[in-house]
């Protein structure tokens, strides 16, 4: 069974959803930049061992990191997950996880990267919104998709109930996409595609994320 280390920083919904997916992974450990992310208690609750690593206590970005993959590879986890974590990383951490970190980012990528999605896609009048599992890759929000859901924006819309329309189809993704991972599913190709093994599924084919399960 694989190992995998959930990194986050607040609430821990995305946390919740994948601990009670019914897996067939083993989720070692949840780290927080935050140590006041109430995400931590929600995986105590779930037996999972927690660490805190407040990185306002650290000089610089490098130093934070350092810390971090030393927290992260006492577990040699298969996969690390970026479950609501808010802290950019630095190019010698994510290349150190290459092909084995995943980040749930709640736009349709390459649309809306980086913060505030929800506020931006109100204010450009954008009518579909959603969010995106990817791979991490030095270049914030830009790695290899692995899956997408899409959730339209409905005229009355606050930034609060959209996000709370994109929560949802997260909670449904990130789930999805650990168990791809898990089963060794995931190939990235040569043009930085990724592609679903197995199933009759490959690239250039869609898979909705709205579809029953696969
Ligand atoms: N790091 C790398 N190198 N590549 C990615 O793709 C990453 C990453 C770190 C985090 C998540 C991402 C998102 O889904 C993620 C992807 C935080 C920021 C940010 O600006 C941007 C993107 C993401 C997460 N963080 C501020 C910073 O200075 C702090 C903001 C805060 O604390 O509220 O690090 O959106
Ligand atoms: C989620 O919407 C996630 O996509 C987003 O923060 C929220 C965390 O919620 N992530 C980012 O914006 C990364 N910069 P959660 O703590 O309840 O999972």
């Amino acid at each position: 069974m694989k190992t995998v280390v959930a990194l986050i920083s607040g609430r821990g919904s995305n946390l919740e959803a994948i601990l009670e997916a019914g897996l067939p992974v083993r989720i070692a450990a949840v780290i927080s930049n935050n140590p006041q992310a109430p995400g931590l208690a929600i995986a105590r609750a779930h037996g999972v061992p927690t660490a805190a690593l407040d990185h306002r206590r650290f000089p610089d970005r490098e130093t934070f990191d350092q810390a971090l993959a030393e927290q992260i590879d006492r577990h040699r986890p298969d996969l690390v997950v970026l479950a609501g974590f808010m802290r950019i990383l630095t190019d010698t951490f994510v290349n150190r996880y290459r092909g084995r970190m995943i980040n749930i980012h709640p736009s349709l990528l390459p649309a809306y990267p980086g913060l505030d999605t929800h506020a931006e896609v109100l204010r450009d009048g954008v009518k579909i919104h959603g969010c995106t599992v990817h791979f991490v890759t030095p270049k914030v929000d830009h790695g290899p998709i692995i899956v997408q859901a899409a959730v339209p924006v409905r005229s009355g819309d606050s930034e609060a109930t959209l996000a709370a329309r994109v929560l949802e189809q997260e909670h449904r993704i990130l789930p999805r996409a650990i168990r791809w991972f898990a089963e060794g599913r995931l190939a990235v190709g040569e043009d930085g595609v990724v592609n679903l093994i197995g199933q009759g599924l490959s690239q250039g084919q869609l898979i909705s994320p709205w579809d029953d399960e696969t």
